[in-house]
């Protein structure tokens, strides 16, 4: 009887990386997992700059969850740094979630990504994305494909998207983590800050409303955040850099009009994250050639070394 009570004890813990090329659906399954919308999501590459942390309660078990930018052949010093960060998580974690999408054919970059896990230790999971654009049938095929080619410890389809699978992945993960301590106690779900997210937020946009390349340009600067609790009100002002006049002229858009879709938009995604009605101030300024300059993206927080 004391012997079963000592197993009940038993708490377990540790950190789980999210990997996989860009766009495969990373940040989609992270926010699914965690059940709050913290990593921001567009439907191009590099949406991910930074490394998110997601944290998974359940009464035995704590699970936080790593989500990363895609891990590619990077050219330019952006996408380096943003690669650079993307593999701390291989070091970091005690499980690494390799995210792909289902796809008949095996994608030069998830071959890439396959070459580099050669040197990893730890348990890696397959996890077959967007399985909700293909037929049953072509399932097994693909994951006789990537079982071919690296020695994966599970193979979990899901769809990050409907909700599929989710609880199997994570009943799955449970059972390889190590006995462990609560890392983050109370009822956080990241240790992101609200200035980090809101600044998240007002870059999703400008992903989601902008084309060509102003997405890959544009890196957001939180100038103030006041909390005011009296009149349950945030305070936000924040500056948009682009490199370039011509960028500048097109995220303001015609009167302005790009500038307060994109500020309407990330208000209302703040306001829903942080519960409270959020004052928001935009304004945008030309900080030339930033992303190829390693000091401005040491500022800007996206270089570390
Ligand atoms: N159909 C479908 N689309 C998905 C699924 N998961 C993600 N997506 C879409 O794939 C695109 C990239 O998602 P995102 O999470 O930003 O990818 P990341 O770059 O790997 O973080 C977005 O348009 C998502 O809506 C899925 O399970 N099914
Ligand atoms: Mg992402």
């Amino acid at each position: 009887m004391q012997c079963r009570q000592e197993i009940d004890k038993v708490f377990k813990s540790g950190f789980i990386g999210i990997i996989g090329r860009p766009n495969v659906g990373k940040s989609t399954l992270f926010n699914a997992i965690i059940g709050e919308k913290i990593s921001i999501i567009a439907d191009k590459p590099q949406t991910t700059r930074n490394k998110i942390t997601g944290i998974k309660n359940f009464p035995d078990a704590q699970l936080i969850f790593l989500d990363t930018p895609g891990i590619h052949k990077a050219k330019t010093p952006l996408n380096r740094a943003m690669v650079q960060t993307a593999r701390e998580a291989l070091t970091d974690a005690d499980i690494l979630l390799m995210l792909t999408e289902a796809d008949s054919s095996i994608h030069p970059q998830d071959t890439f990504l396959i070459e580099t896990l050669a040197q990893v230790n730890i348990p890696v999971f397959l996890v077959i994305n967007k399985i909700d654009l293909i037929e049953k049938n072509l399932l097994l095929p693909i994951i006789d494909k990537f079982r071919a080619l690296y020695n994966y410890r599970e193979i979990i389809p899901v769809s990050a998207l409907k909700g599929n699978g989710i609880n199997d992945l994570l009943q799955t993960i449970k059972n390889y983590l190590p006995e462990g301590p609560q890392y983050f106690t109370g009822d956080a779900f990241t240790d992101a800050t609200e200035r980090f997210l809101a600044a998240e937020f007002i870059r999703e946009q400008i992903m989601l409303q902008t084309s060509q390349e102003i997405p890959y340009v544009t890196a957001v600067e939180i100038d103030t955040f006041r909390e005011d609790e009296e009149k349950n009100l945030i305070r936000i002002s924040a500056t948009i850099n682009v490199e370039k006049e011509s960028q500048k002229a097109i995220v303001i858009g015609k009167k302005g009009a790009m500038l307060k879709k994109i500020g309407t938009q990330s208000r209302l995604q703040m306001e829903n994250l942080f519960g409270s009605r959020v004052f928001l101030e935009l304004f945008v300024r030309v900080k030339k050639d930033w992303t190829s300059n390693d000091k401005m993206l040491r500022e800007l927080g996206l270089l570390k070394n």
